[in-house]
């Protein structure tokens, strides 16, 4: 089965998005299995309301393990199914924690092998003046730009400075594509799905 991972730095809205997009595709259940960097594997059940309660929020590095989903979309007239995979944020240089770095390295390694790359980057905390596009995301763009499924999803565009952000993006990465979305309100969802269903 084809993956599809979502990638970027900490705190961007990456496991909301897991978590809502697959709301958005129906399931209001969610079997999550979680793949440890390092100790054993496990998996869980949750509800839309608990997985947001639990796995996401503003602490830096909440996501430290890749949590896979089974999930399927219509395509055509069938049905198509695809592994969405949360992982953890990446940052600059080495990082002082053992079990995040390792969990960081297990991130690098199931890009490798995705057929969809979903890179996302907090529009709100990008301006103009003070262009904050990250190195690791300068980085990972230039490594996966030209894998077909590679998209950037411009993310928490429910924020007003979010428009500045998506602005700067669209000007540094005119070639690639980009689709603005807000995961906490699941706006943008749809264009999303059309690009990973041409992918998957
Ligand atoms: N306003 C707004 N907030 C969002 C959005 N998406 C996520 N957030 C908030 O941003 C914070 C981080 O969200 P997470 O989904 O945990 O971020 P993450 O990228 O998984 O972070 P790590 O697991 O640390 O890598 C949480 O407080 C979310 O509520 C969005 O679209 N809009
Ligand atoms: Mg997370």
């Amino acid at each position: 089965m084809k993956s599809c991972v979502v990638i970027g730095q900490s705190n961007v809205g990456k496991t909301m998005f897991a978590v809502n997009f697959a709301a958005f595709l129906g399931r209001q259940e969610l079997a999550i299995a979680i793949k440890a960097a390092d100790g054993p594997d496990g998996a869980r059940t949750y509800n839309v309301d608990e997985a947001i309660l639990t796995l996401t929020g503003p602490e830096v590095h909440k996501t430290r393990n890749l949590l896979g989903q089974n999930l399927e979309m219509g395509v055509g007239k069938g049905r198509k199914p695809f592994y969405l995979v949360d992982t953890t944020g990446l940052s600059e240089g080495i990082h002082p924690n053992t079990q995040i770095r390792r969990a960081m390295a297990q991130t690098l390694g199931v890009i490798r092998d995705a057929a969809v790359i979903l890179h996302m980057m907090d529009a709100s905390a990008i301006r103009r003046d003070h262009p904050e596009i990250g190195e690791v995301d300068l980085e990972l763009a230039n490594y996966a730009r030209m894998r077909p499924g590679y998209a950037i999803l411009a993310n928490k565009m429910d924020l007003p400075p979010a428009q500045e952000g998506l602005a700067v993006l669209q000007q540094r990465f005119q070639e690639l594509p980009i689709f603005p979305i807000s995961a906490l309100r699941r706006q943008g969802f749809r264009e999303v799905k059309r690009f990973v269903a041409q992918h998957i």
